[in-house]
């Protein structure tokens, strides 16, 4: 297939490219970065952008046009200057009365210096502080036209994307790989205005209506009084909050599946969440849950490997993404969307639509795709772009509509207001990362941090003194219409609907349809998160509600917590599984996948830059690890015994079987009373052992079957030699198409 093909070639493309991503320095070796730079004694010319990187888009209605610089270079001359533009001739010492005298109130550049500095924070976002952002590209089907006449979706229409993932309860310097939703906002910059899809990586939330997000959030974030756990859902409040309030049980259960430890957020699917309204050029309307469906398919980490690598490699996802665009294998998702006929009663297959809390399972509503994304481009300042995006639901384009979902009536006025606190007053619009790449002719004024130098005297309307501009646009021009959606005649109450109140049949269908290994997952998951909990009515209250999901899942948990498993308190409803929900049992591209190579420098090396190639062509990314840094051969050496560690790669190769240093040969010898024969370095085998844990591939040959009979993992499950390490590869690449090796977990449970 073409596209496949494609793929191919720019991986091979940037197989060297590949190679300088994940090589640290080695002063000479090839794909090595280049030798240092001179000591830095006088201006020299600056360096230049990373290529991937360029400068930002910033095309603004008041700049663009001139061609003059819209954003602000770091570093690009060669003298210092002050903020004002003043050549400097000191920036190491402050003005003093004197070498040993005070600091001079006059020192103004001291105080500029220093002023700034103290105002370089920004308030974190209140939730989804912690995330990693991504240029890209949508291109539409066209596929959608009959549905809406959003125009970015045209077929073959290109966009410029900018996308932010995040995980909600962590603060900024958080890990990535802790246990819990993750963002997945997308920002489209259309031709008809700015379209943001902030969505989730779950369908479901906890909530059905805004005025509990507070509430939920409070429980989730770290208790108040000692500030811990960080990032965490394993703690008392928030088990009170969400065994309390049972509508937040479908989004739990997929928290405590493997969906809430993503492997990466290129294998993770996007859900827009809501159902929203499409509208088409004659004025019909759809209802629609949006989708993103991840080319490389949806993977998780297991939690032992989540939890090494919260504290091995925090920012995990974060390198795992940008390595995987600067190496150029870029990451791309489909954009689908579930359709659903806009009937008054706003329900298909007897599910309300305007439930967050429920999904329409793909059996019954199949997501078409309407779209593709690939993010081909890392930030180049991550403050000025990711941290100041601002998303907001509201930002909307001709031909996508809202829907009276509580949850999303109530987001709607949440996200710009979150922005005034958190990006300092109501002109964030104007910063580069967040400006329209649609022409802008607003009347907006003033107001904090204002960019724009506005001509004209009369932003208001009607007006005779500007030419009466600007003038309000008709469906010709393309202009966003509210979708005039009766609304019934009610008393104004705060209630729900009678249909919100089923909060267990949903839960049910995920349980029943996930794989054994994936129950065996989330009972693991919920024993452990319930087992950090300190007050044991939680904990009870908690399995009272795993009853009314399911007794298996309630008495696994109960055994593993040590308490009965309680009797249901409602009846179990008869559902239909829904495969689609499950990550196991498909076959999947390996893009992008990382495969530790385990090198002797002092073996039989033949063949290793064969195996290598074959690496590369799989679109794949070798990463090959020796006892210390140097040289293999002609090969630079990745990772060390010392740096590496099983938990970065996806699969792992043995083309030796590497010594331990003689130091530890030598203590334990003495401890042993004799030598004994041909040991394995035991750094090697902990990798073995890990990786055969967490269900990876694992291969060897020629000496490198010695180290499997060492780890004790020969001849067991997705554990592979053959006469070559290229014909190893082939036959770990099969294993990795299915992710893992899923017949290395015990199952308890069918
Ligand atoms: Fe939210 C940020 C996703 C419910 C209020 N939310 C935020 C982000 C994502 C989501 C991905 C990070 C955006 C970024 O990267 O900058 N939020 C969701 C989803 C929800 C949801 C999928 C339910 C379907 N959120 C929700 C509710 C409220 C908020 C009900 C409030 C009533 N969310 C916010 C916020 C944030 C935010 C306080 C914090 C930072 C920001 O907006 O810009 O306004």
């Amino acid at each position: 297939n073409k596209p496949a093909q494609a793929a191919k070639a720019v991986v091979e493309a940037a197989a060297e490219k590949i190679s300088d991503v994940v090589t640290p320095d080695v002063p000479g070796a090839p794909g090595s970065a280049p030798p240092p730079l001179e000591e830095p004694t006088k201006p020299h010319d600056p360096l230049p952008p990373k290529k991937e990187q360029g400068a930002p888009e910033t095309r603004t209605p008041t700049g663009a046009e001139t061609g003059a610089p819209t954003t602000a270079n770091g570093q690009q001359g060669a003298y210092l200057t002050t903020s004002q533009g003043a050549r400097l001739r000191d920036t190491d010492h402050s003005l003093k009365a004197g070498p040993r005298g005070p600091i001079l109130l006059q020192d103004h550049h001291f105080r500029e210096k220093i002023t700034h500095f103290d105002h370089e924070r920004i308030p974190e976002r209140v939730v989804h502080a912690r995330g990693a952002g991504a240029h890209g590209v949508f291109t539409g089907y066209g596929t959608a036209e009959d549905v809406t006449r959003a125009g970015f979706l045209a077929k073959g229409k290109e966009t410029p994307v900018f996308v932010r993932f995040s995980t909600v309860l962590g603060s900024r310097g958080s890990a990535d790989t802790v246990r819990d939703t993750r963002g997945f906002a997308t920002k489209f910059y259309t031709d008809e205005g700015t379209f943001d899809l902030v969505g989730n990586n779950m369908p479901v939330f906890f909530i059905q209506d805004a005025i509990k997000f507070p509430d939920i959030i409070h429980a989730a974030k770290p208790h108040p009084d000692r500030e811990i756990p960080q990032a965490q859902s394993a703690h008392d409040t928030f088990w009170d909050f969400v065994s309390l309030h049972t509508e937040a049980q479908h989004h739990t259960i997929w928290n405590m599946s493997d969906r809430g430890i993503p492997r990466s957020y290129r294998t993770m699917e996007g859900f827009g969440v809501h159902t929203f309204r499409l509208v088409n050029a004659a004025g019909g309307t759809v209802l629609v849950k949006f989708h993103w469906k991840p080319k490389l398919g949806v993977h998780s980490l297991t939690w032992e490997e989540a939890q090494l690598l919260g504290g091995l490699d925090p920012d995990f996802h974060r390198r795992d993404l940008y390595d995987a665009i600067e190496a150029g294998a870029h990451p791309e998702w489909e954009l689908g969307i579930q359709v659903f006929p806009d009937t008054p009663e706003e329900t298909f297959a007897g599910i309300d639509l305007l439930d967050p809390t429920k999904i329409v399972p793909e059996e019954l509503a199949p997501v078409q795709p309407i779209g593709k994304m690939v993010l081909n481009r890392t930030p180049t300042n991550f403050f000025a772009e990711t941290e100041q995006v601002a998303f907001h639901l509201g930002h909307l384009v001709p031909g996508i509509d809202v829907t009276n979902d509580p949850l999303f009536q109530g987001r709607l006025f949440s996200y710009v207001d979150t922005q005034l606190t958190r990006l300092g007053g109501p002109n964030f619009s104007q910063l580069p990362i967040n400006r329209p790449h649609a022409p802008v002719n607003d009347m907006l004024r003033d107001g904090f941090h204002q960019d724009a130098v506005h001509g004209g005297v009369a932003p208001y309307r009607p007006n005779s003194l500007d030419g009466g501009n600007p003038f309000p646009a008709g469906d010709a021009e393309h202009a966003f219409v509210d979708v005039p959606v009766t609304v019934a005649e009610a008393p104004k109450v705060r209630a729900n609907p009678a249909s919100f109140d089923d909060h267990y049949s949903q839960v049910r269908l995920f349980w029943l349809s996930m794989s054994p290994v994936e129950k065996e997952h989330i009972i693991r998951a919920y024993t452990f998160e319930l087992g950090k909990c300190y007050h044991q009515a939680i904990k009870e209250r908690q399995l009272r509600a795993l009853a009314n999901i399911d007794p298996v899942l309630c008495a696994e948990v109960a055994t593993g917590l040590g308490l009965p498993a309680p009797e249901p308190t409602l009846p179990l409803t008869d559902v239909t599984p829904s495969p689609a929900l499950s990550q196991v049992g498909r076959e999947w591209p390996g893009d992008g996948r990382t495969v530790g190579i385990v090198v002797d420098a002092d073996g039989d090396l033949d063949g290793l830059g064969t195996l290598r190639r074959a690496v590369f062509a799989a679109g794949m990314v070798p990463l090959l690890i020796a006892a210390h840094g140097g040289m293999v051969g002609d090969l630079p050496v990745q990772r060390t015994f010392a740096t590496g560690r099983s938990v970065e790669v996806d699969a792992l190769l043995l083309a030796g079987a590497p010594a331990p240093a003689p130091d530890a040969l030598v203590a334990r010898d003495a401890k042993a009373g004799s030598p004994q024969a041909t040991p394995v370095d035991p750094r090697v085998l902990l990798m073995v052992q890990e990786c055969w844990r967490h269900a990876k591939a694992i291969g060897a040959w020629g000496a490198g079957a010695r180290v499997l009979e060492q780890a004790g993992v020969a001849g067991s499950a997705g554990v592979v030699t053959a006469d070559s390490g290229a014909d190893t590869f082939t036959a770990v690449q099969q294993l990795m198409a299915l992710h893992r090796v899923w017949d290395r977990f015990p199952a308890s449970v069918s």
